[in-house]
C-alpha cells in the first residue's frame, strides 16, 4: 500500500508535455487526458493480471482494465497464448479465414438473440452500422437514445435532447450537422413514461431504440424495474427495430450479456471490448432477416480493411473460451465487486451490476443522468487524486464506470476498501 505522499511522476509528465506537442490533448482518447480530475496522466509502461505500472515506477491496482475489454486482467496466459501463435501465421490477410467463423459461431452460441454477426473494429462502429442498418430494414429515419448513454463518437448519436420529449436533438459537439442531429430523439433514461409519449406521437416514424441496457457512460445506472421490457414492448408494437449496445455489458455483466440478465430479448445487439481481450474490436448483430440487409448479402453497405483481424479475433476466442470454461469466473466477480461496494464512505451513493461499478459523490440515488449530475465533481477529483497517491487506478472522471477484472484478488479489494476510507476525507 503506498503512503498518501506525492506521486512521483516527472517521467509521465515530461512524456505529456511532449505529447501534447503532436497528439491533440496529448492523448489518443480525451478521457484519458484527466481533465476532470486534474493532476498529470500516468503513461502506462506495462500492465500484469490486477495491476499496471508507469514510466515513473508508481504500481496500480486497476479498476480501469482498459475501459472494460480486461475482464481477465492484463496479459492472461490464454490470451498471449493465443496471440503468440498467430503471430507465427501473419497479422493480417484482409481475407476470410476460419477464426472469424469461429468467433462468430461462438458469439451467437452465447447470446442466443444474436443470429449473425458482422465483426468490425471498435464499438463506434458496431453502433454506427447497427443503426444505419435499423434504418436499411425499416426504412425509417428516427433513431431514440437516452442522455448519459454513450454509444461512441456516431454524428447522429452526440446529440443532446431537445427542448422537449420526443423533440429533435441538438448538437453535444462542434462538428455534427444540425440536421444530423435531428434524426435523434433523446430521453431521460429509465422513463417509461417519456419512452411511451415518444412512440404515440412519432413511432411510425422510429427506425431504432438503442440503449445501453445497464448505463456504464453516466457513471454505472441500471435499468429500472419494467424499463427494457417497456422498450421491447414499444419496439414490437411500433415496428421499430431495439438495439442493445452491449459493447460495456457484453460477456461482462454475464457470458450472454444483459439481456441474458434481465431476460429481455433486442433485436440487434452491439458488442465490443471483452471480444477483443484488449485488441481493437468490435461487433454487430441480431435477427438474421435483419442481418441478411447487410453488404454483400444485402443493400446495406459496411465495410473494414481489418474487421475481423486475426490478431483481436484469436485474443477474443481465447478470453471467450476461458470465460466459458469457467463460469464461475462471474461468481466470483460478483463477489468481489460487492466486498468493494458494501461499505461506501459517508455521502457517496453505489450503483453496481456485477463487476460494474461506481461510486457517486452524491447523497442521492442515482438512476439517470440527472441524477448523476448532482454529483460533486470536485469532491470525486479529490477522492480519484488520493486513491491514485494510495496505489489505486480509478476511472479519471465520475461519470464512468469502473471493473473488476478475474486477476483481482480479496486482499487487492480490502487494500483499496481502506484507501477508500482514507481518501473520501482527503
Ligand atoms: P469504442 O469506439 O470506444 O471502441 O466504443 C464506443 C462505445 C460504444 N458503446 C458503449 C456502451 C461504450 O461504453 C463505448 C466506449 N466506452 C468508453 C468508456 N466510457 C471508451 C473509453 C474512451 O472513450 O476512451
Amino acid at each position: 500500500m503506498k503512503d498518501s505522499r506525492t506521486l512521483d511522476l516527472s517521467r509521465s509528465r515530461a512524456l505529456f508535455e511532449r505529447a501534447q506537442q503532436t497528439i491533440p490533448g496529448g492523448v489518443n482518447s480525451p478521457v484519458r487526458a484527466f481533465r476532470s480530475v486534474g493532476g498529470t496522466p500516468p503513461f502506462i509502461a506495462r500492465g500484469d493480471g490486477a495491476r499496471i505500472w508507469d514510466v515513473d515506477g508508481n504500481e496500480y491496482i486497476d479498476y480501469v482494465g482498459s475501459w472494460g475489454p480486461l475482464l481477465l486482467g492484463h496479459r492472461h496466459p490464454a490470451v498471449i497464448r493465443a496471440l503468440e501463435e498467430v503471430l507465427a501465421i501473419g497479422t493480417s490477410f484482409g481475407a476470410p479465414t476460419e477464426r472469424e467463423v469461429e468467433l462468430a459461431e461462438l458469439i451467437c452460441d452465447a447470446v442466443p438473440s444474436i443470429e449473425m454477426v458482422r465483426l468490425v473494429n471498435s464499438g463506434t462502429e458496431a453502433t454506427m452500422s447497427a443503426i444505419r442498418v435499423a434504418r436499411g430494414y425499416t426504412g425509417r429515419d428516427l433513431t431514440v437514445k437516452f442522455a448519459g448513454c454513450y454509444h461512441g463518437h456516431v454524428d447522429s448519436l452526440l446529440v443532446k435532447a431537445g427542448s422537449g420529449v420526443a423533440t429533435f436533438g441538438i448538437p453535444d459537439t462542434a462538428g455534427v450537422p444540425a440536421r444530423f442531429a435531428e434524426t435523434t430523439i433523446t430521453l431521460a433514461y429509465n422513463s417509461i413514461e417519456a419512452v411511451e409519449q415518444t412512440f404515440r406521437q412519432r413511432g411510425g416514424e422510429i427506425a431504432a431504440v438503442i440503449v445501453e441496457p445497464v448505463a456504464g457512460n453516466m457513471g454505472c445506472v441500471p435499468p429500472a424495474d419494467g424499463f427494457l421490457e417497456c422498450l421491447r414492448d414499444q419496439c414490437t408494437r411500433h415496428g421499430a427495430v431495439l438495439i442493445f449496445d452491449e459493447v460495456m455489458t457484453g460477456f461482462r455483466v454475464a457470458f450472454g450479456g444483459a439481456q441474458q440478465l434481465y431476460g429481455v430479448t433486442p433485436d440487434m445487439t452491439t458488442l465490443g471490448k471483452v471480444i477483443g481481450a484488449g485488441l481493437p474490436i468490435g461487433a454487430y448483430g441480431g435477427r438474421r432477416e435483419i442481418m441478411r440487409r447487410v453488404a454483400p448479402s444485402g443493400p446495406v453497405y459496411q465495410a473494414g480493411t481489418l474487421s475481423g483481424n486475426p490478431l483481436a479475433v484469436s485474443a477474443g476466442l481465447a478470453a471467450l473460451r476461458e470465460l466459458r470454461r469457467h463460469p464461475e469466473i462471474y461468481e466470483r466477480l460478483d463477489r468481489l465487486a460487492g466486498e468493494l461496494t458494501a461499505d461506501p464512505p459517508a455521502g457517496v451513493t453505489v450503483n453496481r451490476v456485477g463487476s460494474m461499478f461506481t461510486f457517486f459523490f452524491t447523497g442521492r440515488p442515482v438512476r439517470n443522468y440527472a441524477d448523476a449530475q448532482t454529483c460533486d465533481t470536485e469532491r470525486f477529483a479529490r477522492f480519484h487524486r488520493a486513491m491514485l497517491e494510495r496505489g489505486i487506478y480509478l476511472a479519471p472522471s465520475q461519470f464512468e464506470a469502473g471493473f473488476v477484472s478475474a486477476a483481482h484478488t480479496s486482499e487487492d479489494i480490502a487494500k483499496t476498501v481502506a484507501a477508500a476510507r482514507e481518501a473520501a476525507v482527503a
